[in-house]
């Protein structure tokens, strides 16, 4: 175990199992597709640098998903968990810098729940960082040709509960984690003028790359990635 400082926190490559769980949300908002259900489906029981992936479908729902994800943690017992959701308006790949413990719903989820100024955990932190070399990531996507960037907010729907609930549940752990934002699908976009897109194996590979540098990366880069308000 070799700790390092990054960006203000540590970064640790800590013995792991070889199974990655990989995380995908289902449509939501009116949608009949979520780019990150379409890649986990495309990545499930594939291999990435000797690791097998094993992927899980999330319910778009603040009151299911965390069971839902704990279940898939107990079952797979992961040594690196990536969780993946869908972001209209971005252009590209997005790794999450920090989940906020606030559920703010802007619009109603798949089971009709708004909440509204709620904790994701009460009594729990207000923020978790990623405990995924983010940086390094970003780096490695960009020098494949993919754009990339660190983001420094999931925002405050079902996302973000995700991304909290999971970085409160590996907290100590030794299992690192983290949440990465999508741009729509072509298809998507094709519907929404002027909303940006990514094809869907370009995000597949994005993906790849992305977990393959978490696995080979026990100390994330210092390089900026940060933004003004
Ligand atoms: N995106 C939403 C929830 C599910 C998804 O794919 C979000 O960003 O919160």
């Amino acid at each position: 175990i070799r700790p390092c400082e990054a960006a203000g926190r540590d970064t640790v490559v800590r013995p792991m199992n070889d199974c990655i769980l990989l995380t995908g949300f289902e449509p939501f908002g009116g949608e009949s597709l979520n780019p990150s259900q379409a890649i986990v489906r495309a990545l499930h029981e594939t291999s990435i640098a000797g690791c097998s992936v094993i992927a899980a479908s999330l319910p778009c729902e603040f009151g299911s998903c965390l069971a839902v994800l704990g279940q898939a943690i107990e079952r797979c017992r992961p040594g690196l968990v990536l969780a993946l959701g869908q972001a209209a308006g971005r252009a590209d790949l997005s790794l999450e810098r920090i989940a906020v413990n606030v559920d703010d719903a802007s619009l109603p989820d798949n089971a009709d729940a708004s909440p509204v100024d709620l904790p994701v955990v009460v009594g729990g932190p207000a923020a978790y960082f990623s405990t995924l070399p983010v940086k390094a990531m970003v780096a490695a996507l960009r020098a494949a040709g993919i754009p990339a960037s660190v983001s420094q907010s999931a925002g405050t729907y079902v996302c973000n509960h995700v991304f909290y609930g999971l970085q409160h549940r590996l907290a100590g752990s030794g299992v690192r984690s983290g949440f990465m934002h999508l741009p729509l699908l072509p298809e998507q976009a094709a519907h929404r003028l002027g909303q940006p897109s990514m094809p869907l194996q370009t995000m597949i590979d994005g993906v790849r790359i992305a977990l393959a540098t978490a696995l080979a990366t026990d100390c994330d880069l210092r390089a900026s990635g940060g933004a003004l308000p």
